[in-house]
């Protein structure tokens, strides 16, 4: 009986091990799948990597116009005036004039899907866990396809307000930059949001990069002030780094459409402006 015990606990251990053994390897093959496909995409000529979009209306960055041409081909943006409150917000940051017109060059509003935009990275406003979800999550998930969730599952997750880089596989875009917005409104959690994702551009080389209005859909931030949040981080950001040549601010609804249109005239000036009362007065 003693020995017949002792054989049981013996296979128990030996099939406990190979069950292990078994995991991890497929753990590895599995790993080693997303990271062979990243960096052979990531190293394949343009005409190549375009074959694997989903869908071939691609938009490259150099297809959507920098703000200063948008202002002047969209003439009724100048009648978009902001509010007391808007200024208000606007006066928490000290911006240097001398820099308007670089900047404005660099900046953009894109309307539409941030999937399409062919660029050196997205962000995706993503949930702590890296797990796929809606919203623009979802759809940076499909259409980058499986081995995206593989690869943000070896990482494991994210903190609120930080950010974590991924490769864009099936994407027109080199890279997707996970960030974790706020669920409570948080107002600093948010601009480290923006502050995280600018952080990761040095080290990968990223000279343009496209946000969404992280955390105004799902995650119920307003938009107003998240859209001051995220054009003061990026004028300061701007203002202090030469690497980054575009930043482009994606507006999926049309109410972002709208108060980027607007607050863009004062972080982004492309006329000179004058704030005294409250009301904008154009100087040109
Ligand atoms: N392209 C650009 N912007 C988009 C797209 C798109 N294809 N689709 C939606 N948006 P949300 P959150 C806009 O809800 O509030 C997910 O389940 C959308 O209109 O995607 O940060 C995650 O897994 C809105 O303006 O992100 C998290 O659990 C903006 O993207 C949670 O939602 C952000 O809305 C994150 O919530």
């Amino acid at each position: 009986m003693e020995l017949f015990v002792k054989s049981f606990n013996r296979i128990t251990v030996i099939t406990s091990q190979k069950r292990c053994f078994s995991s991890l390897i497929h753990k590895m093959t599995s790993q080693s799948k997303w990271m062979v496909e990243k960096n052979r995409i990531l190293s394949l000529p343009i005409e190549e990597k375009r074959k694997l979009y989903k869908s071939e209306d691609y938009v490259t960055v150099h297809q959507v116009d920098p703000w200063c041409s948008y202002v002047i081909k969209n003439k009724d943006v100048e009648n978009k005036k902001h509010t007391i409150d808007d200024l208000n917000e606007f006066r928490k940051i000290k911006i240097d004039p001398e820099k308007n017109k670089a900047l404005a060059e660099k900046v953009s509003i894109y309307r539409g899907d941030i999937t399409k935009l062919e660029i050196d990275a997205i962000v995706n406003a993503a949930n702590s866990r890296l797990k796929a979800g809606g919203g623009v999550d979802g759809a940076i998930h499909r259409a980058a396809g499986p081995l995206l969730q593989e690869e943000c599952n070896s990482i494991g997750g994210c903190n609120t307000g930080d950010a974590q880089i991924t490769g864009g596989y099936d994407l027109p875009a080199r890279y997707v930059i996970h960030t974790v917005g706020p669920q409570n409104g948080s107002a600093p959690n948010l601009q480290s949001c923006y502050e995280k994702c600018f952080s990761l551009q040095n080290q990968h080389r990223i000279t343009s990069i496209a946000f969404p209005c992280i955390s105004t859909g799902i995650y119920g931030f307003p938009n107003r002030l998240a859209a001051h949040i995220a054009l003061r981080t990026t004028r300061k950001f701007l203002e202090g780094n030469d690497e980054v040549d575009r930043v482009i601010f994606c507006t999926f609804m049309p109410i972002d459409v709208d108060i980027y249109e607007t607050l863009m005239q004062m972080y982004f000036p492309v006329h000179e402006w004058n704030y005294n009362d409250g009301a904008a007065v154009s100087e040109f």
